[in-house]
Order: structure tokens, then sequence, then C-alpha cells
């Protein structure tokens, strides 16, 4: 990487090991060292949603049909899907991912990207942070997660897979060509059983041959797939882990019991969710770029307003400009008693470059330590150990 270079990333590709199995297996301890099979239905028929891995070494995997698993391991404990117990855990589960950011892009219901970019201060390197949210899962849920870490998302989901299970495993600059290079070529995103195919006509079969190809003749050859497909191969991807703001929420949100008629209590209310989202900001190393106004009026009518600041911010005051300058001019022109009252916090960005922290800007340094101080004594005194005055400005 030359001098320009963005800052490396960390991303941690995170994959439950046998889930709806392990789910099973931890509601049922007996059912330990058994092969599993959950799936189907009670005829028998359907397909396999997935197999423990004592029933895969039978060779029975995720989308067999049941009637070819039943012959391969007839001996297997087959259960029923009960999919809202595994939504119970997957949500735990990724509860526990908000303890280490909340750049969090679910991928399925065992599935996710982190982007641990810039949390060193808070965390430690990406690989100890990684040993430790294993750890946590392990210890809060029962269940066993294996894990990538790597620079990107393309080689972090690849190294969450080559251990498997209960595997943990690094890509660095240091050994990912020794990694890529043997692979196949239908390991690489977007290389179908058709394309791997004409690859392979082609004399192009692993990664590294790949490598040897041109961009030019693979653009022309493949169109835009062909030059992403090289790139890849090279184990680049810039893809960015975009985290459901809306649902992971960076926001805070109260229903009232009757509607609010009092504008002034509503400010307070608003200022603390607002001092709220802006410490799990700081927590978390991250700035938003925009604020999101939630208002619900007693005919159940919601409105969001929005407003984006000049520049990210993390600090409790100008999210608080910015969301009272919202309320304020919802208020001046149309108020209503409210039933509902929210904000959040969205455009979530880092701060550019691993130095730049809360204090590099000098109109922020004042803001930034009176922000500190409060988030020291709330954590350990709680949210409510402090209120700044909010009234008259
Ligand atoms: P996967 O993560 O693909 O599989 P897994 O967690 O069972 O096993 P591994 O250790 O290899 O990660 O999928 C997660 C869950 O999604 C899986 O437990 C069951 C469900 N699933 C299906 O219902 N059908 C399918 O075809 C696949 C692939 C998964
Ligand atoms: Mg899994």
């Amino acid at each position: 990487m030359g001098p320009d270079a963005p800052p490396a990333r960390r991303i941690l590709h995170v994959d439950m090991d046998e889930f709806f199995a392990a789910v099973e297996r931890l509601d049922n301890p007996a059912l330990a060292g058994k092969p599993i099979i959950v799936g189907g239905s009670a005829q028998g028929r359907g397909v396999v949603s997935t197999a423990s891995y004592e029933a895969r070494a039978f060779g029975v995997h995720s989308a067999m049909p049941m009637v070819q698993a039943v012959r391969r391991c007839p001996q297997a404990v087959f259960l029923p899907v009960r999919m809202a117990r595994y939504a119970e855990l997957s949500r735990r589960v990724f509860d526990l991912f908000e303890q280490f950011t909340p750049l969090i892009e679910p991928l399925s219901i065992d599935e996710a990207f982190l982007d641990l970019s810039g949390t060193e201060r808070l965390h430690g390197p990406a690989v100890e942070a990684a040993r430790r949210l294993r750890a946590t899962i392990r210890e809060q849920t029962g269940l066993v997660a294996s894990v990538g870490v790597a620079p990107n998302k393309f080689l972090a989901k690849l190294a969450s897979d080559l251990e498997k299970p209960d595997g943990l495993t690094v890509i660095t600059p240091d050994n990912v060509d020794a990694v890529l290079t043997p692979l196949g070529v239908r390991k690489l995103w977007h290389v179908g059983p058709k394309t791997a195919e004409q690859l392979e006509r082609l004399g192009i079969a692993t990664v590294g041959q790949l490598r040897a190809a041109s961009v030019e003749w693979l653009r022309a050859r493949f169109g835009e797939i062909g030059e992403g497909v090289w790139q890849l191969a090279w184990g680049r991807d810039a893809r960015p882990v975009t985290p459901d703001a809306e649902a992971r929420g960076l926001g805070s949100e109260q229903t009232f019991a009757e509607d609010v008629a009092d504008s002034e209590s509503l400010r307070m209310v608003l200022l603390g969710q607002v001092e709220q989202v802006a410490g799990r900001l700081r927590r978390h190393d991250l700035r938003a770029r925009t604020v999101v106004l939630k208002l619900r009026t007693g005919d159940f009518v919601t409105r969001t307003r929005s407003r984006t600041v000049a520049e990210p911010t993390c600090l409790t005051d100008e999210l608080w400009a910015a969301a009272r300058g919202l309320f304020d001019e919802w208020a001046a022109r149309t108020f209503r008693p409210l039933r509902l009252l929210g904000m959040a916090a969205t455009n979530l960005d880092r701060p550019d470059g691993r130095q730049l922290s809360l204090f590099d800007h000098p109109h922020q340094r004042r803001g930034g330590r009176l922000d500190r101080a409060v988030d020291a004594i709330r954590n350990r005194f709680g949210p409510d150990a402090l209120r700044r005055g909010g009234r008259s400005r």
C-alpha cells in the first residue's frame, strides 16, 4: 500500500456453527455427540435445513432431500424446524455484536459482518476482539461461532469458513497470497457454476491462475464481472459494511402513556435521547451526518424530519442543536400533542484515519471534554446521574 492508501479496515465475518442443530442440542443436551438433522417434515418429505457435523460425516448437507438424508444417515435424530426459537437465539447473538461495534451488517439468521475499524483504542487489536467475541457468545448463549478477520468483506467471509467449526482465522497481507492462490475459482463471489466451467475450460481453475490472466482480457470476455472477479483474486474488495441503521438502531424513542402536550417536557425528553445516542456514538468511535426526528401524534400519524449537519459529529451539543432545530420548527408550525417522540443518528461514519479523534478538531475540544466527563459519570452511576441544562438554549 502506498502512503495515500486509506487506513486498512478490520472486518469480522461471524458465522454460527451448524446453527439450527446447535440450538436443538442446546435445548436438549442429550443430543450431544449424535447426528442431528433439522428440516423437512414429519412425513419425511422436504429438504434438510441443516445437519450437525456428526451427520455431515455421512454426507448429509443443507438443501438435500430428506429421503436421501434418511438413506445416508438413518440413525440420525430428525427434528422439525423451530424458527421462532432460532430467531430468539439469533437476536441474542446479534445483541452481543453491539458490544463491539454498531457497524453490523446482517447477512442471514446466523451470519453478519462487523466493521471494527478504528476501535483498537476501545477493543484492542481486531484478533483480540474476535477472540473475546467468540468467548462472549459461548458464555452468554452456549453456542459456537466461527469468525474470520480480514481487511475486507470478501476475505473475512472466506476466512470464517476456513477453520470451521469453532474456528478463528485471520487473513493479513502476509498470508493472503498463500490462502487465496490455491483456491478454486468457485470460491470467488460472482463465479457461479457456469462462469467457473467457462474459466476451467480456458485452463483457469485456481485463483492463482486467474491472477495470471490479464484484466483486459477478462473484461472483454466476461464484462464487468470479469474485472470484479480479478480484483477479488487479488484479495481486493472495497465494499463497505452497511449497517441496517434503523433496525440495529443508533436511535432512541419513547412512547407515552398519554399524549404529551407540553412542548418543554417534550424537549427535555428529546435532550435525554440525544445524550444517550451521542454517548453510544462516542463509545463506538462513530460520528453521524444526519439526525432524524420521529414524531407520532395522538391520531397515530407518524412523521419524520431529518437534518444533515455540515461535519459528521458525535458531540451532544451539535446533535442536540440539530434535533432541537427540527423539533422547534415542527412545534412552531404544527404543534400537536405527541404520543411518541424519538430521534436517531444516521449516516454513520468513522473518523477518517487512526489518529483523528474527538480532540483533533479545535472547536470540538471543549465540547468533547465535557461530553467525555458526562459519559464517564454515566458509565459509573447510570444514565440518570446527570442531566445537562438544555432548557434555555
Ligand atoms: P449456514 O450458516 O449455511 O449453516 P450452519 O450454520 O447450519 O452450518 P455451518 O457450521 O456450516 O455454518 O446456515 C445457517 C442456518 O440457516 C442453518 O443452520 C439452517 C438454515 N439453512 C436452511 O434452512 N437451508 C439452507 O439451505 C441453508 C444453507 C441454511
Ligand atoms: Mg452457520
